[in-house]
């Protein structure tokens, strides 16, 4: 799935409505028709018709790119969701049964089953509305990019390269914790177009809030290489202990406010990070350069696998 169809696909989600406004709707209507018969279609019309909306609308989630399977899982819970979308599945079929025994019967025995199953559905309504929220408020990440996370401890200077790369203006502060979301931007490079993952600062420690948690997703689901950004005027010790728990074979460093030191300073930094084997770069068109190589072998690769593709 590409951008423009994940965009549409959670654009035409429809409207999840509670248990309580179903039944006011599908009741409110039963009220204008005269016969029994009339009532007990009409509403069976309308409840069907809302919930079989919501199972084929809502996108499946196997066919939702890795990152945002991984964000929903994250938010709400992937189980959760297909035990929502498993139980409206469930209750169309109830609903038709209902409706077929009830004709015989007296109305308020179909309204009295109808209110009872309807209403069981409000926690799964729920947490569907609210999957349907997440994917809303998700930042548009195109799944077909070469894909770059900047990463590394608050305030070493992720979010002003990631504006620099990609002339924008996202919020830089010196304050730590400035990014709350994950910040996106495209570098530019004639026709050929990275994106830009700006991660919330990713503290080295083992019990992540979510945003951190998120960060951790970004950068292993959607990233296809990771800068992690040292800032050399901030202590060695904690930046090097959180590179140790990163994935080794895609990240490389930067060293950000290289203004602000002397060439010995530089020195030694590098020196101490050099032990960990990860390449260095000091300057931002040494960061450039390495995002541009790096972007160009991958869709060198991806049109190579594309031509092999039946
Ligand atoms: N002198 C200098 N300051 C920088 C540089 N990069 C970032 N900063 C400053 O460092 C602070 C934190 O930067 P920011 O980009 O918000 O860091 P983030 O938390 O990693 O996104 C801000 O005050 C920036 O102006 C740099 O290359 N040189
Ligand atoms: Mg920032």
């Amino acid at each position: 799935m590409n951008k423009e169809e994940l965009k549409k696909t959670i654009k035409n989600i429809t409207d999840i409505k509670t248990s309580q406004e179903l039944l006011d709707l599908a009741f409110g209507r039963a009220r204008n028709k005269k016969e029994k018969d009339a009532k007990i279609n009409i509403v069976h019309d309308i409840l069907i018709d809302r919930l079989k909306r919501i199972i084929k609308t809502f996108p499946r989630i196997d066919t939702l790119p890795s990152f945002y399977k991984e964000l929903l899982n994250n938010r709400i819970g992937i189980v959760n969701i297909k035990k929502a979308l498993g139980k409206i599945n469930g209750a169309i079929l109830v609903i038709e049964r209902i409706t077929k025994t009830s004709k015989k019967k007296e109305l308020r025995h179909f309204y009295g089953r109808i209110s009872s199953l309807i209403k069981d559905l409000d926690k799964d309504l729920e947490t569907i509305r609210n999957a349907k929220k997440q994917l809303r408020e998700l930042p548009i990440i195109d799944p077909t990019l070469f894909t770059v996370a900047l990463t590394g401890l608050p305030n070493v200077g992720k979010t002003t390269m990631l504006n620099i790369l990609a002339n924008t203006s996202a919020e830089v502060a010196p304050y730590a914790f400035t990014t709350k979301h994950i910040n996106t931007g495209r570098f530019r490079h004639g026709l050929l177009e990275i994106q830009l993952l700006d991660t919330p600062g990713v503290l080295g420690r083992p019990k992540k809030n979510s945003i951190e948690e998120e960060a951790w997703i970004a950068m292993n689901h959607a990233a296809h290489i990771i800068i992690f950004v040292v800032d050399p005027l901030q202590g060695l010790e904690e930046q090097l202990r959180l590179l140790k728990q990163l994935k080794q074979d895609r990240l490389f460093i930067y060293i950000s406010k290289t203004d602000m030191i002397n060439k010995e300073k530089l020195g030694e930094i590098i020196r101490r990070l050099g032990v960990s084997k990860i390449p260095i770069l000091t300057s931002r068109e040494e960061l450039e350069q390495l995002l541009i190589e790096n972007a160009k072998r991958y869709y060198k690769e991806f049109l190579r696998k594309q031509a092999l593709s039946p």
